[in-house]
């Protein structure tokens, strides 16, 4: 018998996977094939379970039960399901169901009564076109002195808290009109003072809020123009011998750090299994990381304004709104990009090309010693190696950065891009502002980025669902730090101060707030294990900028986000809590999530814990962020402490 030779015995292999229509799952974490998808829809529609009109707000693949992962070793068998959510637009129902890939049998089906899917990309062209031709649209326009439809582009937001019968019944969509004209920029020039409120089981519009009529901003700041910068040359990075990491399917390995990443329709990238090798060993350090909701309030008091508080990844969905990541410009030229599949609003698969990166970038100085009296120097530079990706919620772009640095830190850098939300206004200086009473009423809730433009106050809360697991899944414990002056006989000099070390017992302890006044900080460690100086490998998150809700008490997004209620909660691992307000949050005046979850009240004590931690951006716009805003950074890191008995980095050299 003839020898194959190995490119010959690839073919062969790659040729009977091709046969068999699918790349089958090399690992129980990689995303869902284009294959699975379509398997997925055909087992649901061989079930009768798929009507004419029926959407697909996701279909999601089940990841198998933490136990089951973390036991999977490479070539063994592991269980393989997809989590489709479907919509019967026309009875307006909605179903959860669980496809085995694997038996090719649905094992679960049922009506999830009550609730609203996330807004559908599919829904941002299909409302436009009921609005436009509703009369009392064009009647609205004509107020305004906007006869020709062509010239308003129609945006689409989620209807917000349900405050009507009908709201708690039917899909709801809100919409808001910006005049185009010949420009691009139409959200530099928003037609205010109408809102209109359209059923998307009925396809109509329901109710046209029409108010005031404000001047429509006369410019449109086309900020797609610009030109180049003679005074700026050429930079480049160059990587001769090509990058130091190495990707296999969706896992990366560089320097000590080993992890996955996948890419999820909902909660957009998605950390698994971060570990950092010392002494040759590979240390677990975190199961999985992801932004698990998110929610941005205005605080203008208008009514065009009140519902505008988007759940970005819960009413949305902020995997499926990203894009595609531009070389040179979205992330280095050195970038490697990986493409990712998610499947469409009618269950067909699709090629979502290029939005993950992958890349190492200079950090500046690592550090440095300069000995005074030797006369010696020696620095080193820093590199950290960034997984990121990028979504477009309509005006706003956010990105999101997973940074490794080389101690064994690990940061989360958020990138918040794009164009604030503007509100048409009658106002054309800030002059006046401290008039009191007098004031225009624009200028207390907002402020002026250009005439006849106020950008209205508002945050930007992000909940990260940090699943640490420090030396170990089953034994983890949780402290808070609170630094503060020691008092009386201990401080004769009145310097002295002290960091006590708080634990948190249970998940009733576990929900707490930032302090200022005692530099406050939470760490999980692994009470089980002590290293050589005595400490127990533990993992520190240091907060970066956040501010408290401006809600009041009473408000219904306290309800539904009751995640920006506070800092940080800790919860006891749990496989099904993965959202800070729930599945559903669209739409909802009910309360789910992590206000819910920390009623059982479980043990954080050598327990499998996981921290979720609520960061906020309170923007009060200024000019300078006008016609586009340059990226605000921002985010937390998660330190490594008494993890290490040294700095873990010293000895890596350039
Ligand atoms: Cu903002």
């Amino acid at each position: 018998v003839k020898k194959l030779s190995t490119p010959q015995l690839k073919i062969i292999f790659f040729l009977s996977l091709w046969t068999q229509g699918s790349f089958a799952a090399l690992h129980p974490l990689e995303d869902l094939s284009r294959a699975e998808i379509l398997e997925t829809v055909k087992i649901l529609r061989a079930d009768s379970k798929v009507t004419e009109d029926t959407l697909f707000p996701y279909i999601l693949l089940v990841e198998p039960p933490k136990k089951e992962v973390l036991a999977y070793t490479p070539g063994s068998p592991f269980r393989r399901e997809s989590l489709t959510v479907l919509y019967q637009r026309k009875v307006g129902k909605t179903f959860e169901a669980i496809v085995d890939l694997r038996t090719k049998k649905i094992s679960s089906w049922k009506e999830i009564a009550g609730v609203q899917p996330s807004v559908m990309l599919s829904e941002f062209t299909d409302a436009p076109p009921i609005v436009k031709a509703d009369p009392r649209f064009a009647a609205a326009m004509k107020k305004r002195g906007i006869t020709n439809l062509d010239d308003v582009v129609v945006d689409i937001w989620a209807y917000g808290n349900p405050d009507t019968s009908l709201a708690k019944s039917a899909r709801l969509l809100r919409a808001i009109a910006y005049f185009k004209g010949k420009g691009q920029n139409f959200y530099a020039r928003p037609i205010d003072g109408f809102t209109a409120i359209v059923n998307m089981d009925q396809r109509r519009v329901e109710e046209v809020i029409d108010t005031d009529v404000l001047p429509v901003p006369p410019q449109s700041f086309e900020y797609a123009k610009q030109k180049k910068d003679p005074r700026l040359k050429p930079m480049k990075v160059l990587l001769p011998q090509g990058p130091s990491f190495k990707v296999r399917g969706q896992e990366v390995e560089w320097l000590n750090w080993k992890f996955r990443y996948s890419m999820h329709p909902r909660e957009g990238l998605v950390l698994h299994l971060v570990s950092f090798k010392d002494g040759g060993r590979w240390r677990p350090v975190l199961f999985r990381a992801s932004l698990s909701e998110m929610m941005v309030p205005y605080g203008h008091n208008n009514e065009h304004w009140t519902y505008r508080n988007a759940f970005d990844e819960g009413e949305y969905g902020i995997g499926r709104y990203s894009g595609s990541l531009e070389k040179g410009t979205d992330v280095p030229e050195h970038a490697q990009l990986f493409d990712s599949v998610f499947a469409d609003d009618l269950g067909k698969p699709y090629a979502a090309p290029q939005v993950v990166a992958l890349y190492e970038r200079d950090a500046g100085l690592k550090w440095k010693h300069f000995d005074m009296y030797g006369g010696s120097n020696t620095s080193v530079r820093a590199r950290h190696l960034v997984l990121g990706f990028i979504t477009t919620i309509s005006n706003y772009d956010y990105g999101l950065n997973w940074v490794f640095h080389e101690d064994g830190t690990l940061e989360l850098e958020t990138q918040l891009t794009g164009i604030m939300l503007a509100k048409g206004s009658s106002m054309e200086t800030m002059k006046g502002h401290d008039h009191g009473s007098e004031a225009h009423p624009d200028m207390k809730f907002g402020h002026l980025v250009a005439p006849n433009v106020v950008a209205p106050h508002h945050q930007h809360f992000f909940n990260m669902r940090l699943d640490l697991d420090v030396d170990g899944p089953d034994a983890n414990s949780v402290a808070e730090l609170n630094s503060q002056s020691l008092k009386g006989s201990q401080n004769p000099a009145h310097n002295a101060f002290t960091m006590s070390e708080t634990p948190l017992q249970n998940e009733k302890e576990g929900v707490r707030d930032l302090s200022y006044e005692h530099q406050r900080k939470w760490k999980v460690f692994n009470p089980l294990l002590t290293n050589s100086l005595g400490y127990h490998p533990s993992y520190v998150l240091l907060p970066g900028e956040n501010a408290s809700p401006f809600l009041l008490k009473n408000s219904p997004l306290l309800t539904r986000g009751g995640f920006v209620k506070s800092s940080v909660w800790f919860t006891a691992y749990d496989d099904q809590e993965k959202y800070a307000a729930g599945f559903y949050p669209n739409q909802r005046g009910t309360t789910d999530g992590l206000e819910t979850w920390m009623k059982k009240n479980r043990s954080l004590e050598k327990n499998d814990v996981v921290m979720w931690y609520t960061f906020c951006v309170t923007h009060a716009p200024r000019p300078e962020e006008w016609p586009v805003m340059n990226v605000h950074r921002t985010g937390f890191k998660l330190l490594p402490a008494g993890f290490f008995e040294k700095n873990p980095s010293v000895e890596v050299a350039r």
